[in-house]
């Protein structure tokens, strides 16, 4: 039973985002946007461009706005229906920044200290970070709660700004909805909806480091866009051991590369790691990269070409962000207006 059932009586609802900071890659479609496709049927699902997360780097203006619409894209390509899903740009709905203002006065410093993602994404130049990059957690906890969301799928490396979210929620909830009887669960505690399935896809030139729009060397990914020729030669390229594939999911201990590989063919295929090493053991890479650019390129193939298509009008994709943001502020709206309430702004 659902953690919020005793306690938050409101729809379930998901929502989750993806940064428009460059090339949409394997490891988004993967760990996000081909979960998203799966859950359109289950739930009302807000899925949102999140180009007020992207600004906390700075993003070249021309870019952002050429992402966004890319982004929009990918995602319809890949099977998300506009008229089921709210699709949309943060920026659109106000709603985000106001919210994010009022729980940066509820989270507290030592909370957003702990953030590992800061820590990793500020490296050694902390002081000179944005302010934005530190306060991210509390938009994402907006973004959240603008909605009353119940479930947000994320990968694992998100888990700890969720639980940040929720505990922003739950010191609203004290804070403000105890001050009036029947607000004292105003907001929900949003569940992570992290599923096995959830793929951690690396780079294919680095195993331990994840696969990421903003790593500078496009050899490190699979983009979305790609062509045929480009995967397969990616693949081709991609670092890996000298050792056959093992028989068994033990044999890939302290070999990230060649995990990757056969994470990246599983997660494709919809089979387990398990399966992929019966069909492949003792066989090496060089017959091993060539399969799993086939499954790659029959996958992503027809994904791309969509998005081609799409990418030929793009008035008609930003009719379909315009009516999305519309959409969502219908949802937001009297949420935040209760916000305000609750909060005291006359
Ligand atoms: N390598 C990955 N494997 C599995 N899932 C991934 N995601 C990102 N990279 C991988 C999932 O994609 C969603 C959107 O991510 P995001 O764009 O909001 O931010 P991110 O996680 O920081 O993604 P990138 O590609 O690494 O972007 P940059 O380089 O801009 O930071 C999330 O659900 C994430 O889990």
């Amino acid at each position: 039973m659902s953690e919020n059932a005793p306690t938050y009586q409101g729809p379930e609802r998901v929502f989750s985002g993806i940064q428009p900071t460059g090339n949409v890659h394997l490891g988004n479609y993967l760990g996000a946007i081909k979960r998203f496709v799966a859950m359109q049927h289950d739930y009302e699902c807000l899925y949102c461009m999140v180009d007020m997360h992207a600004i906390t780097v700075f993003q070249d203006p021309a870019e952002l706005a050429r992402h966004t619409r890319e982004l929009a894209a990918m995602f319809i390509a890949s099977g998300l229906d506009p008229d089921k899903n709210i699709l949309f740009n943060q920026s659109k709905v106000s709603g985000h920044a106001e919210l994010a203002w009022i729980f940066n006065c509820v989270a507290r410093m030592g909370w957003l200290n702990r953030m590992t993602q800061f820590k990793d994404k500020a490296g050694k130049h902390r002081e000179n970070a944005s302010v934005g990059l530190f306060a991210y957690p509390n938009l994402m906890a907006a973004d959240i709660l603008l909605y009353k969301a119940t479930h947000v799928p994320i990968g694992d490396d998100q888990k700890q700004h969720l639980e940040l979210s929720r505990d922003i929620a739950q010191k609203f909830n004290n804070d403000y909805g105890s001050l009036r009887p029947g607000a004292e669960h105003f907001f929900p505690l949003p569940e992570p909806l992290i599923g096995a399935e959830a793929a951690r896809i690396r780079s294919l030139r680095d195993g331990t480091k994840k696969m990421s729009k903003s790593e500078i060397s496009d050899m490190t990914r699979i983009n979305l866009k790609d062509d045929d020729e480009l995967i397969a030669k990616k693949f081709k390229k991609a670092r890996t051991d000298a050792e056959p594939l093992p028989g068994e999911l033990a044999g890939l201990k302290d070999r990230p590369e060649a995990d990757n590989l056969v994470e990246i063919y599983a997660t494709l295929a919809d089979i387990s790691k398990e399966q992929v090493l019966k069909d492949y053991a003792g066989q090496g890479f060089g017959a091993f990269k060539p399969a799993l650019a086939d499954l790659a390129v029959a996958q992503l193939g027809p994904i791309r070409n969509r998005f081609n298509e799409l990418m030929t009008d793009t008035a008609a994709i930003d009719k379909v962000l315009e009516q999305g943001a519309a959409r969502a502020r219908t949802i937001a709206d009297p949420i935040i207006k209760e916000v305000r309430d609750l909060v005291g702004f006359v």
